[in-house]
């Protein structure tokens, strides 16, 4: 049962899709309080009530003991002291024992803080502006909660099923030969490929939509040889365009008004990579359709994927505060700097990238309403990605188009994945993007992974094949690394043998990750679940915070701890314990429920099979180099089927030609079943 409570006059999102009533009660969950900082809701939390939700976050997925704000930010240093990542998912689920458990989302693209017990550890309390929509979800469980939230905000976007392989990138691949290396590479050692990425050196001085010709004499060639050879190319765009004269983008939004404008009704000036740029105004429907058929020129040249980047919109700097503040400190240039006047300067300097008031200081025309950016500054990244959406429905209407996007909000979900932007090669970072997952699909982001390996500071080899391990069940499976880094390609490592092995397991696991991905879009569910959601009665399983239920057969419990040789598991039922060292090396074996520690050596994957549940494993022979290899053409006979059941299992297998939207419906999934004797142990 879905509640819809309407505060102010609230702007239209375009988060949610179902036509609710506006309810004339009051919220009855929580204590609603309008004041000077807008509305506040609060209520009381019992000991074992736990939070999940809030998307793209630091912290567990017990969110309880911190507090989150949601407003898009360009912020690389993802420790957990941050209250805001890049995105505003404003949707939470309490779960309490004593009392019916609530999901609710705050419908305000401006700034919400959530403090979830940071205060006072037994209170959550929300605030957002006085102008939003708030629903409150009932429901019979945690599934069917964040099933009904699922509903509200509509379907998730499906990725092509090449974009389900693994994928390569690095800032710093910038020519052709750069690319050609890094497919030979993997290529000549006989690791799968199906992307490698275009960062931001692609393009010309950094603007959108143009290819640096003397690094890509041949562009459109070589995306086409490329390929041939199973691998997409994957450009960046982003969100600023360079400002300079005889630019078509930069010449057609000024001509257009398509920019944000400043108080003044100027386009808005502020940097990004390519210096002085202005921003498109997303929220305008016109700005979004032009800035959208920009991608074609792209897709001509045979790209069929994008990433969306700098969508908080991140800014270096306004023209006007950088003005500021270089007057100033040229002011001082004569002074003897104490204490002081030094951390005034460094903090001058500090105060110009992401200043809150220069997202205060431009405006956008949403179809002839003025409004300022902070009010919907969460927005950005989703109207960016929409825009690139709404166009491939123009230009490609029936194929599939890999989108995904750094910034987002609630209902971006509808148009690509996200990524989780710039973490860094460190172990806890590991365990953030585990952490992470499940609250991005409550959020309705199914297409999504972390940069595998971290993308700031350098990786190690253990580290890579930990994260590689876990990698291997999220949708988005990509290695990326930032400029200056040290290299991180597998190949770039000792024991390439073990890399191989685990990333072509990838490939044999592909039946089940893309049925379950496909299933977890045409119902509605999570693909990545806490414990708790599938074993609500078993009160330990509330409290695992480093374990995820993938699909409906598996749960793993990665490791993800240096020098570790295995650790601790927590089972809550009798499982099937599968060990892979490779497609052709496993051993399987029935585990009773309870506390176990388990040793999982460095090139060995481990995870678990649910109890009268199984999944299909392809074979993968030395011959595939990418999905395009995979004959998986419901050859259900064909997969090996590993599972225990006490007397049969059954498992829901989808496929399709995986490029176009010919999806295949429901009563055409294959249902297949198994006696106990015929799965695999
Ligand atoms: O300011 O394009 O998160 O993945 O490699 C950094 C360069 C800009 C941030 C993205 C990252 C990408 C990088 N970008």
């Amino acid at each position: 049962m879905i509640s819809r409570h309407v505060f102010g006059q609230p702007i239209e999102t375009g988060a949610v899709i179902m036509t609710i009533p506006e309810s004339t009660q009051a919220i009855a969950v929580m204590n609603t309080a309008l004041g000077e900082d807008g509305i506040t809701l609060s209520c009381q939390m019992a000991d074992t009530d736990v939070v999940y939700g809030l998307g793209e976050q630091v912290r567990g997925m017990n969110k309880r003991g911190f507090s989150y704000i949601s407003y898009a930010t360009d912020d690389p240093i993802h420790t957990e002291n941050k209250h805001s990542l890049y995105a505003g998912h404003n949707f939470l689920i309490l779960s309490r024992t004593n009392e019916p458990s609530f999901g609710i989302f705050v419908d305000d693209p401006g700034r919400v803080v959530f403090d979830v017990g940071e205060t006072k550890l037994d209170q959550l309390c929300i605030t957002a502006g006085s102008d939003c929509t708030i629903y409150i979800i009932k429901g019979s469980s945690l599934k069917d909660i964040a099933r009904q939230f699922r509903e509200l905000i509509g379907q998730s976007y499906i990725a092509p099923k090449w974009a389900f392989g693994y994928q390569q990138s690095r800032w710093g691949y910038s020519c052709e030969a750069d690319i050609r290396k890094v497919v030979d590479e993997y290529h000549t050692r006989g690791i799968p490929l199906d992307a490698v990425y275009l960062d931001i050196d692609y393009m010309k001085d950094f603007k959108d939509f143009t290819v640096d010709e003397e690094k890509f004499p041949d562009f459109s060639g070589l995306v086409s040889d490329m390929k041939e050879k199973g691998v997409h190319l994957v450009p960046i765009i982003d969100a600023g365009v360079k400002i300079e004269k005889g630019y078509p983008v930069y010449e057609e939004g000024v001509q257009n008004g398509y920019f944000c404008k400043d108080e003044d009704g100027q386009d808005f000036v502020g940097a990004v990579w390519p210096g002085k740029s202005h921003f498109p105004d997303f929220l305008n429907s016109r700005a979004g359709e032009w800035f959208g058929n920009k991608y074609q020129w792209l897709m001509d040249q045979g790209i069929d994927g994008f990433w969306n980047d700098m969508n908080e919109p991140a800014l270096f700097y306004s023209e006007k505060r950088l003005k500021s503040v270089m007057d100033e400190i040229l002011s001082m240039k004569d002074e003897n700097l104490g204490l002081h006047s030094f951390y005034h300067m460094k903090g001058r300097i500090d105060s110009l990238s992401g200043n809150p008031e220069d997202y205060e200081s431009f405006c956008h025309n949403i179809d002839g309403v003025k409004v300022r950016h902070d009010k919907v500054h969460n927005l950005y990244g989703f109207y960016m990605t929409k825009a690139a959406a709404d166009a491939f429905e123009r230009i490609a209407p029936d194929q599939r188009t890999l989108m995904f996007s750094r910034s987002s909000y609630i209902g971006m979900h509808r148009y690509g994945g996200i990524w989780t932007g710039d973490n860094a090669s460190w172990w806890s970072h590991l365990l953030l993007s585990i952490q992470q997952m499940p609250s991005l699909n409550l959020c309705g982001i199914l297409y999504t992974g972390s940069d595998i390996g971290g993308f700031g500071s350098n990786a190690t080899q253990d580290l890579l094949m930990r994260w590689l391990e876990f990698g291997i069940f999220t949708p988005l499976m990509r290695n990326h690394a930032a400029a200056g880094t040290r290299e991180q390609e597998v190949y770039q490592f000792d024991n390439i043998e073990d890399f191989r092995n685990i990333i072509r397991i990838r490939y044999g696991l592909l039946p089940y990750i893309y049925s379950e991905y496909m299933k977890a879009v045409f119902n509605n569910d999570m693909y990545f679940r806490p414990l708790s959601f599938d074993f609500p009665d078993d009160a330990h399983a509330a409290s695992v915070e480093d374990q995820l239920m993938v699909g409906e057969s598996i749960m793993i419990a990665p490791v993800y701890t240096q020098n570790a040789t295995g650790r601790y598991v927590y089972l809550p039922q009798d499982m099937l314990m599968v060990r892979m060292k490779s497609m052709e090396n496993k051993s399987c074996q029935i585990m009773s429920k309870g506390h176990h520690y388990i040793d999982i050596a460095l090139n060995e994957l481990v995870f678990f099979v649910k109890k009268n549940h199984m999944l299909p494993l392809a074979a993968i022979d030395d011959s595939v180099r990418s999905t395009t290899d995979c004959h998986f053409h419901r050859p259900d006979s064909d997969y090996e089927w590993i599972g225990f059941a006490d007397e049969s299992a059954e498992y829901m297998l989808y496929d399709d030609d995986g490029s176009t939207k010919s999806y295949t419906p429901k009563d055409q999934w294959i249902k297949i079943v198994r006696s106990a004797k015929e799965l695999s142990l």
